[in-house]
């Protein structure tokens, strides 16, 4: 039996629901998901594994002008995309045109990889205006293969996995077959705690907050979390704890919840905060903090 086995790189502007796509995907969580731009930070696997072939997702954060950094590393993880893919799944909404990124655009257009076009979000539209769309896409990039999908309603997504499937190469797996991704535990707790902290929050806040797991123990019946809530100024600390810490308990309840369906067994967390002052400018903190 031949297997098939590659990676396939999700990309595209921030807000258009790649995170969303991936996690339908693999059928897990593996990326946390908010309506704000620049929500994953990271490069992450998630990887799908069947008797003959390995798909080797690679979520990114999005295309965006740096500001700082750790931007500039967000950033950075979005051009090795384009480098290192068996195939890119470039994916744009309902809301995007094609004249946002151009230069982005260009370099996938120019990608020796095959490009699965996705207009993603076709729930938000209706078919005169999405074929419309497509046919724009289409002649931008006429080699791209184009799928129209609501990854909310999971529609096209079968459609989706069949066009990778198809130009999937011949190659052994990359990762052992019972691995669904490149994260550690400790990695899924921070995002799932950064997840609450984008939700509840406003403008500058979660953006300078990068949650740190400092213990994680587990034994039969549970899973005993202590993790840190860096802030970049002291004046944001009172804003993270709220008014007799209110808020950072909200945080620790709903990030609880979602890792207890997460690990799929009891969780016990305690959330403190501390300031690394300007760490997102910092090297040596961006790398101690995971980002390299
Ligand atoms: N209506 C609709 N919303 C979607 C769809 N896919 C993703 N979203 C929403 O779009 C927002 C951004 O999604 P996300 O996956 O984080 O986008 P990313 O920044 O490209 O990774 C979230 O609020 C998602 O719930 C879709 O097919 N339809
Ligand atoms: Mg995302």
């Amino acid at each position: 039996m031949e297997h098939k086995s590659g990676f396939v790189n999700i990309i595209g502007n921030p807000n258009v629901g790649k995170s969303t796509i991936m996690n339908v995907l693999v059928g897990e969580k593996i990326s946390i998901i908010t309506s704000k731009s620049q929500t994953t930070r990271h490069r992450i696997l998630g990887i799908v594994n069947g008797d003959d072939f390995q798909i080797v997702y690679s979520d990114t954060p999005g295309v965006i002008k740096p500001h700082y950094k750790l931007q500039k590393t967000m950033v950075g993880y979005s051009e090795q995309a384009l480098e290192d893919a068996d195939i890119l799944l470039y994916i744009t909404d309902v809301y995007e045109t094609a004249d946002k990124n151009e230069e982005f655009l260009e370099k996938v257009i120019n990608s020796k990889s095959p490009v699965i076009l996705v207009i993603n979000k076709i729930d938000l539209s209706n078919q005169e205006d999405v074929l419309k769309m497509e046919s724009k896409w289409q002649e931008l990039m006429p080699n791209a293969e184009i799928i129209l999908t609501s990854a909310l309603t999971s529609f096209n997504i079968e459609r989706l996995l069949n066009s990778i499937l198809e130009k999937l190469p011949i190659a052994p797996p990359y990762y052992p077959k019972d691995t669904f991704t490149d994260k550690t535990e400790r990695f899924f707790v921070e995002e799932i705690i950064r997840e609450k902290i984008l939700v509840h929050y406003k403008k500058e806040v979660p953006y300078s907050t990068q949650a740190i797991v400092e213990e994680f123990y587990e034994d039969e019946k549970i899973i005993r979390i202590r993790a840190i809530i860096y802030v970049e100024r002291e004046s944001q600390k009172p804003i993270i704890i709220g008014n007799k810490g209110k808020a950072i308990k909200r945080i620790g309840i709903e990030s609880r919840r979602d890792m207890e369906k997460f690990f799929g067994k009891q969780v016990h967390i305690e959330l403190y905060v501390k300031v690394s002052k300007n760490w997102r400018d910092s090297d040596t903190k961006l790398n101690s903090f995971g980002y390299n």
